[in-house]
């Protein structure tokens, strides 16, 4: 008798900066979701396909993080992580090992009785000692979780133990995409996100937050792929900040970037960048739907 299929959407949630996105390229072994060091790196929801094994289809759910800022992007950024935790069959939420629990209670206000599992993340930075401190510190919440795990995306550490615990969790069912794909985003998502995370790498600390990308056009040649995009910004200073001095800066962008895409792809990219000022851009709804984020999506 073979073993039925099991298949099911698991929504990482969490803080900004928890590691959620670092988490998700760990699992899956790719480089497929932006990381920064900065917060609020990772703005719309992004689903990646990790087969655990030839019957277990794991389907991620990384988000933006969780956090309170009146700007418009920024709610078009929680109710993206809040889609994703009602849309779900089981929740990981990331905690950062230093964290206390108020984090932890305030997802559980807002998750209700939602299934979910507990991960301590960033186990590396810390000794054995803070370890055991930690998964002491949630033990008074053990009738809400499923499960607890410390874990370091970084090391590896109790990855597998992870993956093992998820797909425990998993309801049986026929896969919701082809084995083979890694992602349901597009190649031309993909590509933008490396550009943000280049913007998000190589700038100093404000400007990647009034910073977005547009690719106005991606066409696979043979032999490579051409794709023209525009930075946008909110002020005029921005712009000359992110051309630099004699275009340092946007070479470098530019060059980071590029590398990027074809460390992932294996292709040739040619990749022709613009930068554009458009005052308020994170404010406008309209000008929010043509970046996609878009609330009715
Ligand atoms: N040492 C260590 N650093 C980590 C680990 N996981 C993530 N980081 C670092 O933490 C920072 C934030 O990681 P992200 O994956 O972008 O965090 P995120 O939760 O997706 O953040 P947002 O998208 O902004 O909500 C980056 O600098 C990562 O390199 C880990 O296991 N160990
Ligand atoms: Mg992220």
């Amino acid at each position: 008798m073979t073993t039925p299929q099991k298949s099911g959407f698991v929504a990482v949630v969490g803080r900004p900066n928890a590691g959620k996105s670092t988490l998700i390229n760990a699992l899956l072994g790719e480089r497929i979701a932006m990381v920064s060091q900065k917060a609020n790196a990772t703005r719309k929801r992004q689903l990646v396909i990790l087969m655990r094994d030839e019957q277990t289809q794991i389907v991620l759910v990384d988000t933006p993080g969780l956090h309170e800022k009146e700007r418009e992007l920024n709610r078009f950024m929680l109710a993206e992580a809040l889609k994703a935790v009602s849309d779900c069959d089981l929740i990981l939420f990331l905690a950062d090992m230093s964290d206390g629990v108020e984090n932890y209670e305030k997802f559980l206000r807002l998750a209700g009785d939602r299934p979910h599992i507990l991960v301590l993340s960033k186990a590396d930075h810390h000794t054995h000692e803070e370890r055991l401190a930690a998964v002491a510190r949630y033990q008074p919440f053990q009738d809400r979780f499923l499960a607890l795990l410390p874990i370091s995306a970084t090391s590896g550490d109790n990855l597998k133990a992870l993956v093992d615990e998820v797909a425990n969790h998993l309801p049986e069912g026929p896969f919701y995409y082809d084995p083979a794909d890694l992602t349901t985003q597009s190649m031309r998502e993909i590509y933008r996100e490396m550009i943000r995370e280049a913007l998000f790498e190589g700038l100093s600390d404000e400007i990647p937050y009034g910073a977005d990308v547009l690719i106005e056009q991606f066409q696979e040649k043979r032999g490579v792929d051409v794709i023209t995009a525009t930075i946008i910004v909110e002020k005029t200073s921005q712009k000359g900040i992110v051309i630099g001095k004699g275009g340092s800066a946007i070479k470098r962008i530019g060059r980071s970037a590029r590398e990027k895409m074809a460390a992932l792809s294996q292709r040739k990219i040619y990749l022709d960048l613009q930068v554009r000022v458009e005052p308020g851009w994170s404010k406008n709804k309209q000008f929010l739907k043509k970046l996609g984020y878009d609330y009715r999506e």
